[in-house]
């Protein structure tokens, strides 16, 4: 692939204007859609060029295949970059991209399609050697085969559907007297939602951590490690704080993490970004539980620790360039992102509307990935979040100090946001000391 010249983001919010920082940094043009929602987003002046492609609701604009492509085509954008959500993880917008003769900046539909089926990603990542948990082989057809392969295995277990993925379609079974109803729940919850009702099974992990690995393939066969993310502080499967280093590893077991996470690269032949999600037990052993195929939005602690742009790596690769040699990237301090959202610190209801007062905080290894001003109404047709507060330090202790001089920098009114609920983490004990699980703010009273 020759030199990329004109990108079209096929995003919103504080991604679309992250990548048009990068695209310009590189020399390249960034052209930026919106919808009619959208019309008073601040960083479309940024953009060399932008395009409405329809109305409010995403299924008429950031969805649409054919509007993003006709805007493609119309400015001559020679490649597309997808951010996280929408149509990033889409496998017919890649092909479509491809007949166009537009690159799609991410990995190739066959992957995408292998990581997609849950189950299946699964049985390749043993085939590599990645540690994967106790669980069918495969499909679990019916609940009789449920029901005898937990006598053997031991409750509890847990049923996930095949096509879901970020904890949609899932059930967790904790007698063999609850496996007929679980089953069948489960498979028309996950017909429902995905249109297949294939389920798999597993030992059921109590109280894990979500530690996951960032990874970058490129054209040459070649695939690195950027370090892992520890992401267990979430509530309801929305991930609020994100840092890396994970500190529950040691030395040793994180070095075995990043090795099976870049033969699992290698082994599927992955190019571009990408990230391998595993869940992290009390005996601190990990086992890979799911991969996403695109850039996430936890991607700058990353960034922070290795000095990488992600962003500018994934268009290189798309380029045909070659990645660094692992041994050519140190992973230096520690790095902590709070995600900001439009929402009641303490309920979480969604806070929608006009922002009066907007200080962000500054200083040294402060970041602020926002598009968010004095002034912009935060629409309600989307996603909430409405920034990312990320600091680095050279260790975790003084990232959190930093974090919490930060936040209490960071003034906002007109809506509500998690800032207060950050304030309070970063002086919390059990967050200092690092003592929390992926369940931890289901049973936290605040
Ligand atoms: C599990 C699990 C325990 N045991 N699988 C949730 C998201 C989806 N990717 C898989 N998830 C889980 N799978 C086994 N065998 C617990 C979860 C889980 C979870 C995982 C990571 C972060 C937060 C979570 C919250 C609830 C459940």
């Amino acid at each position: 692939m020759a030199q990329i010249k004109r990108i079209l983001i096929a995003n919103r919010g504080e991604i679309a204007l992250r990548a048009i920082r990068t695209i310009k940094e590189m020399g390249k043009e960034a052209v930026a859609v919106y919808s009619t929602g959208d019309k008073e987003a601040g960083y479309l002046r940024f953009a060399d060029a932008s395009i409405c492609i329809g109305s409010e609701k995403s299924a008429d604009s950031y969805l649409s295949i054919p509007a993003i492509i006709s805007a493609a085509e119309l400015a001559e954008c020679d490649a597309i970059f997808p951010g996280y959500g929408f149509l990033s993880e889409n496998q017919d917008f890649v092909e479509i991209c491809e007949r166009h003769g537009i690159k799609f900046i991410g990995p190739s539909v066959d992957v995408m399609q292998m990581m997609s089926d849950k189950s299946k990603a699964k049985q390749v990542m043993a085939e590599a050697g990645v540690p994967t948990i106790p669980g069918s082989e495969g499909a679990v057809r019916n609940a009789q085969d449920a029901r005898t392969l937990a006598d053997e295995m031991g409750y509890p277990v847990i049923l996930k559907a095949a096509a879901g993925g970020g904890g949609r379609g899932m059930r967790v079974v904790e007698a063999p007297e609850r496996m007929d109803n679980a089953f069948l729940a489960c498979e028309s919850e996950a017909v429902g939602a995905f249109g297949d009702g294939t389920l798999y099974m597993e030992k059921f992990i109590e109280a894990p951590r979500h530690v996951e690995v960032q990874v970058m393939g490129d054209s040459h066969g070649h695939a690195i490690h950027l370090g892992e993310r520890d992401c267990s502080m979430q509530r309801r499967h929305q991930k609020l704080i994100e840092e890396s280093p994970a500190q529950v590893l040691d030395a040793a077991r994180r070095t075995e993490l990043h090795e099976a996470a870049v033969r699992a690269t290698q082994h599927i032949g992955y190019e571009n970004a990408g990230t391998f999600e595993f869940l992290v037990d009390k005996h601190n052993d990990f086992y890979f539980m799911e991969m996403n195929t695109r850039l996430q939005v936890e991607h700058c602690v990353s960034e922070e620790v290795s000095g990488l742009d992600i962003i500018e790596w994934m268009i290189r690769v798309a380029e045909g360039e070659a990645l660094p040699k692992q041994e050519e990237i140190t992973l230096n301090g520690h790095a902590i992102e709070c995600r900001i959202t439009a929402e009641d610190p303490v309920s979480f209801l969604p806070s929608p509307g006009k922002i009066v007062k907007w200080i962000a905080p500054g200083g040294k290894d402060v970041r602020i990935d926002t598009h968010a001003f004095c002034g912009y109404t935060v629409p309600t047709h989307y996603d909430s979040m409405v920034g990312k507060l990320i600091v680095w330090a050279p260790t975790r202790e003084r990232a959190i100090a930093k974090m919490q001089r930060a936040l209490d920098e960071f003034e906002v009114e007109g809506i509500r946001t998690t800032i207060a609920f950050h304030r309070k983490m970063m002086r919390n004990p059990d967050f200092r000391t690092n003592n929390f699980d992926t369940k931890y703010l289901e049973e936290y009273a605040g």
